[in-house]
């Protein structure tokens, strides 16, 4: 039996695909609410094919608890939020749930990690607390790779990496993997799999920095970003990422802060790049201003965002591109603008709408902060708003551009 503690983003989907791929699972989370829905036969959040796959492990026999259970497995997933200050990592979260397993756990037991950790986490604050209990248990780190949005196919297909002490232990670990995952499965050593996750979310992260610090350039001088980035993508080996209004999500705009946390002085280029990232939502606010000016328009309550999320068609608005713009736009003590997303209907911030119609009669400048596919089968009704696309995805004329 494996026993997946944590049923977030990651955990759900996760327990999912082993309960419908012939594995024994029981997925336990502290949280009561979130087991009692899972419960009731209802998934926890919005991604393709997840109510299928929740159907199929239902038919598979997975449980769902709050309880640890005491078997020879168990996948741990649970968050690891970063201290914004230090920009370090707080594996908190992994210390208890580890802990937790110690309590129930018999000797021999395989406790995998697959929280995004630091290089270094498992060997600093994980193994003294093995340690400690006195119980012989071999630690993993198989750290996931799935995209928000492409979830399930991506379990499936993506390759993935397993870092064990042991390379038994490793290649154990990876046949239960391999019941599902049809990419190809790396065993490795734990330091090098905890740093590959953080490389790979560093290289996007700096890659988009790339992409927008080119934005603002060309702003500056009157030139195309878009078309100059199409241009060079066409080189064999260029590949420049998307300008965009900021960086969002609980990956990229996180996990390259922890090489900046633990290398403040060898770290440059990273640090560079997640501060321009999260300049960005600064930057968007001095274009509306720009257009706004432009365009006559004088009072910010006819300006609406559109999209809340952290990018587009999911339901996760974990440190979006709009809640830092509303953030920023707090600390200068002015009023929030409108805000509408199509995937949010629990109210998340002021001023917030949600009918589409609404929003549209209430605002003069329309900012595209997140490129859903509702908006882009709505153009007709953005006709005669000004428009600033920070996308570049709007087809009507006069749209203005980051
Ligand atoms: N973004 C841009 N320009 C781009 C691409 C993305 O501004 O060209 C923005 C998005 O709008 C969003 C943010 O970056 O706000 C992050 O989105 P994303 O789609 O790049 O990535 P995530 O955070 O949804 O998922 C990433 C993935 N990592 C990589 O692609 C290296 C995923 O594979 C990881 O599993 C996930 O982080 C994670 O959990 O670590």
């Amino acid at each position: 039996m494996i026993n997946v503690i944590g049923l977030g983003y990651i955990g759900l989907p996760t327990a999912l695909m082993l309960a419908s791929h012939g594995q024994v699972v029981v997925g336990t989370d502290c949280n009561a609410d979130l087991v009692a829905t899972l419960n009731r036969g209802e998934t926890t959040f919005k991604e393709e094919g997840l109510d299928r796959l929740f159907a199929n492990a239902i038919r598979g026999g997975i449980r769902f608890t709050t309880e640890y259970q005491r078997t020879d497995l168990y996948i741990v997933s649970v968050p690891t939020p970063y201290d914004k200050f230090s920009k370090k990592v707080d594996p908190g979260y992994v210390v208890k749930a580890v802990g937790q397993v110690l309590q129930v756990c018999p000797d021999e037991a395989v406790v995998v990690i697959e929280s995004t950790i630091s290089p270094g986490t498992l060997d600093k604050s994980v193994r003294p607390v093995v340690a400690a209990s006195g119980k012989r248990i071999s630690l993993v780190h198989a750290p996931e790779r799935i995209i928000p949005g492409n979830m399930v196919y991506e379990l499936l297909h993506n390759n993935r990496t397993i870092g064990a002490d042991d390379k038994a232990v490793g290649e154990r670990v990876k046949a239960v993997y391999a019941s599902f995952c049809q990419g190809e499965i790396i065993v490795t050593d734990i330091r090098t799999a905890e740093m590959t996750k953080v490389v790979e979310n560093t290289f996007r992260a700096v890659n988009i920095a790339f992409a927008n610090e080119l934005a603002r350039i060309c702003r500056h001088d009157g030139m195309d970003v878009y078309e100059i980035i199409r241009i060079c993508n066409m080189h064999p080996r260029v590949n420049i990422l998307q300008p965009g209004p900021g960086v969002g999500g609980h990956c990229i705009s996180v996990d390259p802060w922890f090489l900046v946390g633990d290398y403040p002085s060898l770290a440059k280029v990273i640090d560079e790049s997640m501060k321009t990232n999260d300049g960005q939502p600064a930057f968007v606010l001095n274009r509306i201003h720009e257009i706004m000016k432009e365009n006559g328009i004088t009072d910010n309550r006819r300006v609406g965002l559109y999209g809340l999320t952290y990018k587009e068609n999911v339901d996760d608005v974990r440190e979006s591109p709009t809640l830092q713009m509303l953030e920023v736009q707090e600390r200068h003590l002015a009023c929030p603008l409108k805000v509408y997303d199509p995937l949010i209907q629990r109210q998340i911030v002021e001023n917030q709408f949600f009918d589409f119609d609404a929003f549209l009669s209430e605002v003069d400048l329309v900012v595209i902060m997140v490129k859903h596919d509702h908006i882009k089968q709505n153009w007709d009704k953005l006709k005669g708003k000004v428009i600033l696309d920070c996308h570049n995805i709007c087809p009507l004329e006069g749209v203005y551009h980051l």
